[in-house]
């Protein structure tokens, strides 16, 4: 009697840490695979909450390593009159354009003229309908793709996995006892 009422209290620790993943990202229509990595449009945001948004999917927002690869990015996602983010920025170091990925800058496309900066205050990458690049500001509320890589760790399910860890120890306990 004692077991069973500590298997149910196990397993409901297991439920309330499986309940408490995060919500999920504001993804918009179905993941597209491109080159084997999985792609998400998401809804207009600022850059930063992107980003985070991003890594709650266990990528970061879109590395563009090629020419093919950014004219492939405008084409499935872009929408004439509105940028769509990606992870290029210079938050870090003024001018230091970096990946949020970590990946080596292997590509760049910039509009003649950027990136500007404009009141000290543009950081993240925009791919526009010409299919080049500009830096905006933080108030910029675009639609943003995430680059999740296959075998990459997906933070998400790690709520998921010590909640079923949970269940499978109390179990593993109760069968050893018989
Ligand atoms: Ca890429
Ligand atoms: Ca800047
Ligand atoms: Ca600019």
């Amino acid at each position: 009697m004692r077991k069973l009422r500590l298997e149910i209290v196990m397993m409901a620790v297991g439920l309330t840490l499986m309940l408490a993943v995060p919500a999920k990202a504001a993804i918009i229509g179905d993941p597209v695979s491109y080159n084997g990595h999985t792609y998400y449009l998401l809804d207009g945001k600022p850059w930063v909450n992107q980003e985070a948004e991003a890594v709650t999917l266990g990528g970061h927002l879109v590395t563009i390593n090629d020419v093919a690869e950014n004219t492939w990015l405008w084409d499935t996602f872009g929408i004439d009159g509105t940028g769509l983010f990606f992870g290029f920025n210079d938050v870090a170091i003024e001018d230091t354009f970096v990946w949020s990925s970590g990946e080596p800058v292997t590509f760049t496309n910039w509009r003649f003229g950027e990136p500007n900066n404009v009141d000290g205050n543009e950081d993240f990458g925009e791919l526009g309908s010409d299919y080049k690049w500009n830096d905006v500001s933080p108030l910029h509320t675009w639609r943003a793709v995430a680059e999740v890589v296959p075998n990459a760790v997906p933070e998400p399910s790690t709520f998921l996995l010590i909640g079923s860890g949970l269940t499978g120890l109390v179990v593993m306990r109760r069968r050893r006892k018989k």
